[in-house]
């Protein structure tokens, strides 16, 4: 009798397993045979009613029956696996030989361009990039750069005051001022960075700009390390040929004082559109530290000597892109700027 019904859980069992599509199917019989409550696990239970000398025979067999659907469970389960994986890989299936879309990449800014090469000709040159607060203290903005209180760059329509003696930075030498109060000597620096000045807008003015100054500070720092300098990196930024000129000037900070233009780069010197027939173009202005400006910040200007000097950025973005008008460069207007 229970040989019989042995014989017949399992026939039902693989049967069933043969023809399971899917898992749920084969998981429904492993719990319906071998489960807690499954009719294999029956026949085991009801072992205690067979005969002693039958039990090994017999336990033999419900144990040759449970390997036997066991592993057609196992055959089943894989096989459904490799259907499903088939079924998958199908419908995944990506045809690597259409054409693809083409996502819009974002753009350097023309800034962020000029920028990037002036801070590595000066890194090239040994120079330490140092970024300093917009928000100054009237100090280190007008004060220890030698700008007297009565200058006219301090009157409220030139700069943006916050409160008090604290305003928007005009000039990123204060950035300087602060690495000379640190006093690690030599100081070999530029300092990019926005600055503030309360202008209206026009093709070649803008409330704010950006700046790239630098600053030598060593024992034996003459006008010619400045000359030197300021002629290798036009080079760099302008071409091997470029030649350099400096005109005196006039800067509260430094004694003495120097404008410099370099030969046009669009016609080497002759005289063109781009340059308006001058075959110079201006660049910077410069000079040797004033030894007030050493002074007062702690520097002894008997032991030390420097030069300095102020780049616009936008002024060489729009010469490096011959772009025409400085208003550009902040509107953000995505054919603009993906011409870059
Ligand atoms: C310029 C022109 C000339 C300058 C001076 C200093 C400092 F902090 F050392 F005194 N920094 N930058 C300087 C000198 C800036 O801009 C047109």
């Amino acid at each position: 009798m229970m040989q019989q019904e042995l014989e017949r859980i399992r026939q039902e069992a693989l049967e069933r397993l043969k023809e399971a599509q899917v898992p749920e199917a084969v998981e429904k019989v492993r719990v319906e045979v071998l489960g807690k409550r499954g009719t294999l696990t029956d026949i085991l239970k009801g072992m205690k009613d067979v005969a002693a000398e039958e039990r090994p025979k017999v336990g033999q067999m419900v144990n040759d029956a449970r390997t036997a659907i066991e592993e057609a469970i196992k055959v089943a389960q894989a096989k459904m696996e490799e259907k499903i994986l088939t079924e998958r890989l199908a419908r995944e299936q990506i045809d690597v030989t259409l054409p693809g879309k083409t996502l819009p990449l974002g753009h350097l800014h023309p800034n962020t361009v000029a920028l990037k090469e002036l801070e590595d000709i000066f890194i090239g040159m040994g120079y330490e990039v140092m970024e300093g607060p917009e928000i100054e203290k009237d100090y280190y903005n007008f004060e220890a750069l030698n700008i007297p209180a009565d200058h006219p760059a301090k009157d409220e329509q030139d700069t943006f005051y916050i409160n008090g003696d604290i305003l928007l930075r005009t000039q990123t030498s204060s950035t300087q001022i602060h690495a000379m109060e640190a006093g690690r000597m030599p100081i070999r620096m530029i300092a990019p960075g926005r600055v503030y000045r309360s202008d209206a807008v026009d093709a070649t003015h803008s409330p704010t700009f950006h700046q790239v100054e630098g600053l030598v500070v060593d024992e034996g720092i003459t006008f010619a390390d400045l000359k030197g300098t300021l002629e290798e990196f036009s080079k760099a930024l302008f071409g091997e040929e470029t030649r350099v000129r400096f005109r005196p000037h006039h800067f509260p900070f430094t004694e003495p004082s120097a404008e410099m233009d370099v030969s046009c780069f669009k016609c080497g010197g002759k005289g063109c559109g781009f340059c308006k027939g001058e075959g110079w173009i201006e660049i910077l202005g410069c000079g040797m530290v004033h030894p007030h400006v050493l002074e007062m910040s702690g520097i002894d200007p008997k032991k030390y000597t420097g030069f300095a000097f102020g780049v616009g950025l936008e002024r060489i973005a729009l010469l490096k892109y011959g772009i025409d008008d400085m208003r550009l460069l902040y509107e953000n207007d995505t054919r603009f700027l993906e011409q870059f």
